[in-house]
């Protein structure tokens, strides 16, 4: 592993991709999930690589929802066990909900270090090893789930998900919150509620954050960080 100083000024930045090519190494993250973190950077570099009013918004709905959901399960991949391992266990603990590992590339041997990766971070169960059931409407291994966790959830956590899996779970009647950097995603676009944040950042603020009680329009908020976005290249290429 690469030894980063603390005082280079992409450090966190260069934290991240270490953790995720530990990962790969570790045979928790797919080679796809680096790719998929470079774009995810891309679109964290456009909101200035911190948490926007819209995220916050989005945060704090996303615990009212949760903490009023009859069964909530946040859903894990490799690129979430390699940036928020303890973070997701405490995270799952202070919403009262399941974790269940679901994977795009599914394989016996990444489902069972990951489990393990979240086991040694605390987590007491960890369910999607065992599946019984399948998200209807996609093919074969990306559909397994659980019955006690994913198949019956009401309200449900896929950070960094795949449009088809996100739409699949609307299908099948459930509220379905994702943290996405990127906005105009079809998860984020098919979402009820998204947070346009690094899930860095969005793990530890939904630790801390009041539920929000009010109305929440995701189209209206989605709308509203694009124009962040938008305004924010503005100022930029003001700046040159
Ligand atoms: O571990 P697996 O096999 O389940 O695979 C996981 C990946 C992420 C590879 C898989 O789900 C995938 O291909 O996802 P996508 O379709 O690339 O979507 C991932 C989304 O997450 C993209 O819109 C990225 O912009 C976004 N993203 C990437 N890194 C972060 C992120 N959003 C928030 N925080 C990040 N750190």
């Amino acid at each position: 592993m690469t030894d980063i100083p603390e005082s280079h000024p992409r450090y966190l930045s260069l934290k991240m991709r270490e953790a995720l090519v530990k990962g790969v190494e570790e045979g928790i993250t797919s080679k796809a999930g680096l790719i998929a973190h470079g774009r995810g950077e891309m679109f964290d570099y456009l909101i200035g690589e911190e948490t926007i009013e819209t995220a916050e918004r989005a945060e704090r709905k996303a615990v009212e929802r949760m903490l009023n959901a009859e069964n909530p399960v946040i859903s894990v991949n490799g690129n979430v066990v390699a940036l928020v391992p303890g973070g997701i266990v405490e995270l799952a603990e202070r919403l009262d909900s399941k974790i269940e590992v679901n994977l795009f590339h599914r394989t016996d041997e990444r489902m069972s270090k990951i489990q393990k990766a979240l086991e040694q971070n605390g987590a007491e169960e960890v369910y999607g090893l065992d599946p019984k059931e399948k998200i209807p409407g996609l093919d074969h291994k990306r559909a397994l789930c659980s019955y006690e966790g994913i198949y019956t959830s009401d309200v449900i956590l896929v950070p960094l998900e795949d449009g088809d899996r996100a739409e699949a779970l609307k299908e099948m009647g459930k509220e379905v919150i994702t943290i996405d950097l990127n906005p105009l995603s079809r998860t984020s676009k098919s979402a009820d509620i998204t947070i346009v944040d690094n899930i860095v950042r969005a793990v530890p603020n939904m630790m801390e954050l009041e539920p929000l009680e009010e109305e929440f329009d995701n189209g209206e908020n989605l709308r509203a960080a694009l124009e962040f976005m938008s305004e924010r290249l503005r100022t930029l290429s003001e700046e040159i």
